[in-house]
């Protein structure tokens, strides 16, 4: 199924300055900013500037250097945010994408949560 952007969800108004945001960081071709909803007391969407749908969208039409930036701003993040696995106890990255994973917003979004213990996910 080929993958079809709307150009008018909460994320791409974002990009635009349309709506305010809680920005965390910003590079060449990600933004990161606060959940509105927080989960965990560290709750962060990481967002591609691309209008690409789901994370395989995302991986599969996304240049190399899209993607690098990408990971390594999610690296960033969790060092900013004292949760890196390798000074705190850790993290959880997930990402939903499509109608079973019930995914809200139709541009492609990685969760970054911490600060408090988890549980588990997988069912
Ligand atoms: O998660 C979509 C997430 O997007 C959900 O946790 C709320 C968040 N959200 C929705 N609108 C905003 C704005 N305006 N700012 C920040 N966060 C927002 P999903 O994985 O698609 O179910």
């Amino acid at each position: 199924m080929p993958y079809t952007y709307d150009d008018q969800n909460v994320f791409a108004k974002i990009l635009r300055g349309e709506i305010p945001n809680d920005t965390v960081l910003e590079t060449e071709h990600t933004l990161a900013f606060r959940d509105i909803t927080p989960q965990a007391p560290v709750h962060v969407l990481v967002i591609p500037k691309g209008s690409y749908v789901t994370y395989d969208h995302f991986c599969a039409e996304a240049s190399a250097e899209e993607i690098v930036d990408f990971a390594r701003a999610c690296s960033k993040i969790c060092s900013d945010q004292g949760i890196a696995a390798d000074a705190s106890p850790g993290f959880r990255a997930l990402t939903n994408a499509g109608e079973h994973a019930v995914q809200e917003v139709p541009h492609f979004h990685m969760h970054i949560l911490g600060g408090r213990p988890l549980g588990r996910i997988l069912s």
